[in-house]
């Protein structure tokens, strides 16, 4: 019995000094449950002290990125990586193109494989950023094999039945997904949306008027080789045969993204127009956009305009801005402090400066936003919604 008596203590002992390592390590929720020993009651209180509902944390089984080559589908892969995504099963999805080709993923190689619907079978959910026509065909199926689909592309977000989602900015809308894809907003839209949130919550936002200045890297790889090859080409003073966009975009800046639609606008504006109202749940909100090309490698930045149905003033802009989850505020010229793409590029942030009352209109506000277009703008915010599905 003493003997008995002693084990049980001496083991107690150890699991809870084993539980301090993982509390030095911030891993709070593993060292209660090594410290209370799993009890699944107190476990349960805790849970609900710290109001998160560890009933719901789910370990996805298998998980797919479809797109995995490309340029926002490599970052898909590096946040996985990074940020400890729990599955236990992971495949790498790509055009015919790519099928054989190895990826290293978590110091493991992996054999690309083909992005067709049988390649779905047996896999929870997928990330998949792909041109809008495989999207329309692949994901269907997808879904029929039982996987949940959050989509890059632009083919679903203005579905009724598709939820177009922001986690900072509206999460929960991820979870009625009738169509069993959730749909990421345009790289343009997002870093707007987020900027825009917390005005519109204190002020109501009734028109926005928004210049972007559109990275290369948001059309693609060929996009960022269009641009490597036209400087290379201009130090050298030699022609160069642009492969993605119209025009030379070294030296230049192009006023046109998309094809034209409505009333001389392009299919990139009108995106900022229409997902803009769709994820804020306002079609009353106006929105003037004209979308350019630059010469940047990466990060879209963004001239904003908006207008208030209350006055709102710089500090009380900054300070909403500074509340918003995943802006930052880098406001202070007279410094030179203001964001600019060489400085945000690979952060998931967005950020806004250069805020200003605006001198033509007494409610309106002018800011200057920047965000990185593969990250925010695409993989980090599809990530966050597949994080977010996976806590809720
Ligand atoms: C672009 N917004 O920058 C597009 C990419 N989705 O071309």
């Amino acid at each position: 019995m003493p003997m008995l008596w002693m084990f049980c203590n001496v083991r107690a002992m150890v699991r809870k000094l084993w539980s301090l390592v993982f509390l030095l390590f911030g891993k709070t929720m593993e060292c209660l449950d090594i410290f209370w020993g799993k009890s699944p009651l107190v476990e349960c209180v805790i849970a609900g002290i710290m109001k998160k509902n560890r009933w719901k944390n789910i370990m996805y089984e298998s998980i797919a990125v479809v797109g995995a080559t490309g340029a926002v589908g490599t970052i898909i892969l590096e946040l996985l990586e990074k940020r400890d995504f729990p599955f236990k099963t992971i495949k790498f999805l790509a055009s015919k193109r790519s099928v054989g080709k190895t990826l290293t993923f978590k110091g493991n190689p992996y054999t690309i494989e083909e992005a067709f619907p049988d390649a779905f079978v047996g896999i929870q959910l997928a990330i998949a950023s792909t041109p809008d026509e495989i999207a329309r065909d692949l994901l269907p199926e997808a879904v029929k094999r039982g996987t949940l689909c959050i989509d890059e592309s632009g083919y679903w977000r203005m579905d009724a039945e598709v939820p177009l989602v922001i986690p900072e900015v509206n999460a929960a809308a991820a979870k009625n997904a009738p169509k069993g894809i959730i749909s990421s907003p345009n790289c343009s839209t997002t870093q707007l949306v987020v900027a825009v949130k917390p005005l519109h919550d204190y002020a109501k936002v009734k028109r926005i008027v928004v210049s972007t200045y559109q990275a290369v890297s948001g059309a693609g790889l060929a996009g960022t080789s269009d641009l490597e090859n036209g400087i290379k080409a201009m130090a050298e003073g030699k022609e160069y045969t642009c492969e993605c966009f119209p025009y030379p975009i070294a030296g230049n800046c192009i006023p046109q993204i998309g094809s034209v639609k409505e009333k001389g606008y392009t299919s990139e504006e009108l995106k900022l127009q229409y997902e803009t109202r769709k994820i804020l749940g306002d079609d009353s909100i106006r929105v003037c956009p004209t979308a350019v090309r630059v010469p940047v490698v990466n990060c879209h930045c963004e001239s904003i305009l908006v207008e208030t149905e209350k006055k709102i003033t710089v500090e009380k802009a900054r300070e909403l801005f500074a509340s918003m989850p995943g802006v930052v505020v880098q406001n202070d010229a007279s410094q030179k402090l203001y964001p600019m793409p060489h400085l945000c590029t690979g952060r998931d942030e967005v950020f806004v400066g250069r805020i200003r009352e605006d001198l033509s209109y007494d409610n309106g506000l002018a800011f200057w936003c920047v965000s990185d277009n593969l990250r925010k703008g695409a993989a980090t915010n599809a990530v966050q919604i597949a994080e977010y599905l996976q806590k809720n």
